[in-house]
């Protein structure tokens, strides 16, 4: 395929972006760059995962005389060798790592920003060949540069990112990433190893027909999201239903569809999960972030996802995201709920 000249690749645009502030010191696009071709390798191990039982299981030496790691793994060490090879990021919190991870040299220590990620969020469904992804956000530091990060620094609010995006591995491998600027999608053209501005300035449809919610937890969701739901599946004035549901059981996947076409995205507490199953720092974060600055709308049921204060790295909570109305839809029947036992 002829490579459109007009197209910017990832580097041209944050190049661009730079432009727009004079004062940019290039940091927040080498991290961007660092976590782009740490997505391009993960993207060549992800593209192969179908074969590991050709060369062996995971935990067995392959035909290599590798040792066959889990994917999850293979990502982490990824992101977390690029970042600290790079020159923008202090320390990373990671979905696969108990602790914050804080490289402690002299140039890391100088680097303005941290980084948190899910390296590889809904692995489990690499072997049914369904979409995953990588979810990644970003922190300036508020401890002092030149010494080691702190924990402070990755238990800010979720309104503090200075950038957050995801890379999808599906159909296409696309990595979008927001800044307060807006939303923008890059869909990468193997035959150049280049990630090409596919989608400029995304903007979540305010309205949608499409929910994602797994019904097999219904009968233990809250009042309010069980009216919700069946209100998406009838019609009535107020929902404008019967919607579609889809539910891909990969999150980056399900959030990716809706903020292209519109839907609303539920992961709500449980009786098993009563602090929701979803992780606030390297998932839900970030995933509000973009969809907020794209236009949509992102709680916990409660307040803003954005505006939750962190107390611990792998803290969890409910999550309700997607198209404003119907996030307000959703928070009808939450209020009413409220009133009722006020
Ligand atoms: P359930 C994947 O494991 C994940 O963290 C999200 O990507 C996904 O939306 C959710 O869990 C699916 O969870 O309980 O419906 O299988």
């Amino acid at each position: 395929m002829a490579t459109n000249r007009n197209i910017l690749t990832l580097d041209e645009f944050t190049i661009q972006e730079m432009r727009a502030f004079p004062r940019a010191t290039g940091e927040l696009a080498g991290l961007l760059r660092d976590v782009a071709l740490a997505a391009k390798r993960i993207n060549l191990e992800v593209n192969k995962a179908g074969l590991v039982d050709i060369f062996g299981d995971e935990g067995t030496i392959n035909v290599q005389g590798e040792e066959v790691k889990k994917l999850d793994v293979i990502a982490n060490d990824q992101f977390m060798g690029v970042l600290r090879h790079g020159i923008s990021c202090a320390g990373i919190g990671s979905e696969e790592l108990d602790d914050i991870v804080i490289f402690d040299d002299p140039v890391s220590n100088n680097a303005k920003y941290v980084c948190l990620f899910d390296p590889l969020d809904g692995s489990s469904n690499i072997d049914v060949n369904v979409s995953i992804g990588t979810i990644f956000s970003v922190y300036k530091r508020v401890s002092e540069l030149g010494k080691p990060a702190t924990e402070a620094d990755f238990l800010q609010q979720g309104n503090k990112q200075v950038a957050a995006g995801y890379i999808i591995y599906g159909s296409s491998t696309m990595l979008v990433y927001a800044t307060k600027r807006g939303v923008n999608g890059f869909t990468l053209d193997q035959s150049i190893g280049e990630y090409l501005l596919s989608h400029a300035n995304i903007k979540c449809p305010e309205a949608g027909k499409m929910y994602s919610v797994n019904h097999g937890n219904f009968f233990t969701y809250e009042q309010p999201v069980k009216e919700y739901i069946t209100a998406c599946q009838k019609k009535t004035k107020d929902t404008g239903g019967p919607y579609t549901q889809r539910y891909i059981g990969s999150m980056v996947a399900d959030v990716h569809r809706n903020l292209i076409k519109g839907g609303i995205f539920m992961y709500p507490t449980t009786t098993e999960k009563p602090k929701g199953k979803l992780r606030l720092l390297y998932e839900c974060n970030p995933l509000a972030f973009i969809v907020e600055i794209a236009g949509g709308k992102a709680t916990n049921g409660v307040i803003r996802i954005l505006d939750v204060q962190p107390t611990a790295l792998h803290q969890r909570t409910a999550m309700y995201i997607g198209s404003l109305k119907m996030m307000e839809e959703l928070e009808g029947y939450m209020d009413a709920d409220q009133k009722i036992l006020s």
